[in-house]
């Protein structure tokens, strides 16, 4: 089953080289491939060498870096195209081609049979070049293409003997995860190739789409670091992490190296000047933060209880915000005990009270609760507000 046995395609260098922000030097190149490397992705997929003459460099140096990750480059189903890309020492190649409408018409002008001539042409013709290479044919736009035309193209391909994976491609983000799983359930059952999924985000399915893939016999998934790409991009590294995790956490934490996510997120947006998203995937600033009374209190227990992930196997850690109206006695307490600060549970209480009939006049700060709890603490408690005076 392929949700225990399933591969990351990196795409960092590829797709997200199509975010509009990024622009790569080929030192910051070689940062993302030792980061993702180190991480444990099992692939990356760089930029094709006919982009340009630096993409072709920067290929050609980080095919020679000796990393663990093969490392894969993506053409069009173009003999010249394969030419160049086997000439820079790549482990594997992806070919793509069009079959929706859309695209025979607007972008490549073939007909579903000219698609089937050019796969039959190329493919063979790269396998007899390296017959070591590993060698992927994906169909672009595959959700909006007729499944007749498309299935005609990935049995065609199949029949070639020569390709290890097919992909399908989820161009503008508008399948959904049952679509996804009958597409990749009739592949897996008609083909005998490994087969690999690539979904962007547009309507917000991009992981769900991913896992839908792995749990009906996909083998390998596209993502990118914080899901940069076209447009809003594609599924997200961290995403599928916690994705998978959840599905099973000592398999997932054994293959990938969790604590480095954060770093690898935080290089990759300053390099394409974003921020991490506040709700990322486990890193968001507010992704293991716990608010209302009710939650902070069974964290405090058992913080399973509110986390599915645990931020200790990302090197995070969790945080209880106490200075509001939803606060309860319990967080309050806790964060008296950080403080050192002997109260009594009854005073706990009260000023668990005091605490929330002033946060429904203002917004309160940590260290307004700290000093509201210091002076509690020391008997103070009628004589200093943290508020200005007229407040509260
Ligand atoms: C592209 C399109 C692509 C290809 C995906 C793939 C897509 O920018 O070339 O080769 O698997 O989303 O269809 O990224
Ligand atoms: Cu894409």
């Amino acid at each position: 089953m392929s949700l225990d046995r399933y591969f990351i395609i990196d795409s960092t260098l590829r797709e997200g080289e199509q975010f509009v922000n990024a622009q790569f030097t080929r030192e910051q190149k070689v940062r993302v491939a030792r980061g993702l490397d180190e991480f444990g992705v099992e692939y990356l997929e760089l930029t094709s060498p006919m982009a340009s003459p630096g993409s072709l460099a920067d290929l050609k140096m980080i095919a020679r870096l000796g990393l663990n990750a093969r490392i894969l480059t993506h053409i069009r189903c173009h003999k010249e195209d394969a030419k160049v890309a086997l000439e820079t020492g790549v482990d594997g190649i992806d070919v793509v081609i069009g079959t929706s409408s859309k695209l025979r018409q607007f972008s490549h002008g073939k007909t579903i049979d000219e698609v089937i001539e050019l796969a039959a042409e190329v493919l063979p013709w790269v396998r007899s070049q390296v017959p070591g290479i590993e060698l992927r044919f994906s169909t672009e736009d595959s959700f909006r293409s007729e499944e007749a035309e498309l299935l005609r193209v990935y049995l065609a391909v199949d029949r070639l003997g020569v390709v290890n994976r097919l992909g399908i491609a989820d161009t503008v983000g508008i399948a959904t995860p049952t679509q996804v799983a009958r597409l990749v359930g009739t592949l897996r059952r008609l083909t005998r190739c490994d087969i690999e999924f690539h979904g962007h985000n547009d309507s917000g399915c991009a992981i769900a789409n991913a896992f839908a893939a792995l749990e009906n016999g996909a083998t390998h998934i596209d993502t990118t670091v914080l899901g940069i790409g076209e447009r809003n991009g594609i599924t997200s590294l961290g995403g599928l992490a916690a994705r998978m995790y959840t599905y099973d956490r000592a398999a997932t934490q054994a293959r990938y190296r969790l604590t480095h996510l954060r770093t690898l997120e935080l290089m990759v947006a300053e390099m394409v000047g974003v921020d991490v998203p506040f709700n990322n995937y486990i890193t968001g600033f507010s992704a293991f933060t716990h608010k209302a009374g009710i939650h902070a209190k069974a964290i405090l227990n058992a913080p399973e209880t509110y986390e599915a992930l645990d931020p200790h196997d990302f090197g995070l850690s969790r945080y209880i915000s106490i200075a509001h109206r939803l606060t309860g006695w319990n967080a309050v307490r806790a964060r008296a005990d950080q403080l050192s600060l002997s109260l009594s549970e009854l005073q706990v209480k009260a000023l668990t009270q005091h605490i929330k009939a002033l946060a429904d006049e203002r917004a309160l700060t940590l260290d307004d609760v700290d000093s509201l709890l210091r002076n509690w603490a020391n008997g103070h408690e009628t004589v200093e507000s943290p508020l200005p005076a007229g407040v509260g």
